[in-house]
């Protein structure tokens, strides 16, 4: 049984997490003979996180690199030598193995590795001295204690180079300060190779780290196709759809399963959020039909969830505040007054009233940061395609053309683009 691992593209959006989880879950439902896990190549913030945590699911395990480590190449023998055996007890094992190295145990507890040289070097001193050899050595008196070690999640590449210039046959490799195993330079005459499913990418340089090493199974996606060359023919299902998790869906009635509850608010959450509830121009009729079916399997509300989904990805709290003003914040220097202008995408104004007070204050303190005059924040509601703009004190509030909510705060209906609409109207004011 070998493990597969599916994953999505760097940066991970919903649709890659999405869709990497159930294209996993429905693999292990139609192959039993592998076993297919679902990574992701960057961090969750802990809104997804609870997000997933809510309908259900494990997100991804973050994955690091796909490189093939030293704990790939691990031996470990079956039968376990003790140090207060005689040296003979491993005749056999040399006979039948001829192995360079052997670990050696005090009871339950791994104590070293006998290599074959430490025999060899055992007898010539022996001889050296004239002694005479009546009986058996113990294996604990010929054995030697070397600090030399390998962590099991050491790369095979570094592994190989260090084992090559060594005069020691074999190391011991530890995960977490345990033994697990032991390599020995035969362990490194061919790199072993992980397998590799990619979800909602196909080019190297969006993928996980060591692609090049390691076997690309399969490709499901949706976007162009990039260079990517491998050595085996793979199946690929690249198809102009809204998201990768609408093409998983498909995969799941082409073997005529129904993805459970979970599985289908999982493929529903990354379709809307690839395609803007359905209303991006990259949405086709299969990712409407796709949602249709989804949403009832999943049994919620469609633009409940999206709601939801969305504000789990990037709403505008509270905590954050500093954190999504200075994501995007451009500063323009204009008649001797300094601005900076950030802005932020949601997907609802409904809930400004939770945090505006958090970000007129925030907004403040980041303006005091950067020894500027004025400070905005433009807030645009993608979906509504309107904007609120937030504003510290300044002396030309007094001359802002935009409706006036409250102290500060301004309704820009219609105003979607910082450079294009907003920009000019402030620096006219500047110059009045
Ligand atoms: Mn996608």
């Amino acid at each position: 049984m070998s493990r597969i691992y599916i994953t999505g593209h760097k940066n991970p959006d919903m649709d890659s997490l999405c869709s990497a989880y159930a294209y996993a879950s429905l693999k292990n439902q139609i192959d039993s003979k592998n076993e297919y896990v679902a990574v992701r190549i960057g961090s969750l913030t802990k809104s997804i996180q609870k997000f997933f945590e809510a309908i259900g699911a494990e997100a991804p395990q973050y994955k690091n690199h796909i490189y093939p480590t030293v704990k790939d190449v691990i031996l470990e023998p079956s039968e376990r030598i003790d140090a207060n055996m005689p040296l003979t007890s491993l005749s056999k094992f040399y006979n039948e193995e001829n192995p360079s190295s052997y670990p050696i145990y005090d009871g339950n507890e791994f104590i070293g590795l006998l290599t074959i040289d430490d025999i060899a070097l055992w007898f010539m001193h022996s001889l050296e001295k004239h002694e005479k050899i009546n009986a058996a050595p113990l294996i604990k008196d010929v054995l030697k204690m070397r600090d030399e070690r390998f962590e099991a999640t050491e790369l095979f590449e570094d592994a190989k180079t260090v084992m090559t210039k060594s005069k020691l046959r074999g190391y011991p490799v530890y995960e977490e300060n345990k033994y697990i195993g032991y390599v020995t330079r035969r362990c490194f005459l061919d790199a072993p190779k992980h397998n590799v499913i990619l979800v909602d990418h196909n080019e190297a340089s969006q993928s996980i780290k060591g692609l090049e090493t390691a076997n690309i199974v399969e490709i499901l996606d949706h976007h162009r196709l990039g260079a990517l060359k491998t050595i085996l023919p793979i199946y690929m299902d690249i198809e102009p759809l809204g998201s990768t998790c609408t093409i998983v869906y498909q995969h799941y009635l082409k073997y005529n399963l129904k993805p459970n509850e979970v599985e289908a608010k999982m493929l529903l959450a990354g379709l809307i959020s690839d395609t803007v509830i359905l209303k991006s121009p990259t949405t086709t009729k299969t990712d409407v039909d796709t949602a249709n079916e989804l949403t009832k399997i999943a049994n919620v509300n469609l633009n409940e969830f999206a709601e939801k989904m969305f504000s789990s990805m990037g709403g505008l709290t509270a905590e954050v505040a500093n954190e999504k003003i200075e994501a995007d914040f451009k500063i323009y220097a204009e008649n001797g007054i300094s601005v900076g202008i950030g802005q932020c995408e949601v997907i609802t104004l409904r809930d400004l009233d939770s945090y505006k007070d958090a970000y007129l204050k925030t907004l403040d303190e980041v303006r005091l940061k950067n020894s500027l005059n004025w400070a905005m924040l433009m807030i645009t509601d993608v979906i509504k395609e309107t904007s609120v703009l937030l504003t510290t004190d300044f002396k030309l509030n007094k001359n802002i053309q935009y409706k006036k909510i409250e102290k500060n705060i301004y309704d820009m209906p219609g105003v979607l683009s910082r450079k294009k609409q907003l920009l000019p109207d402030v620096l006219s004011l500047i110059n009045q």
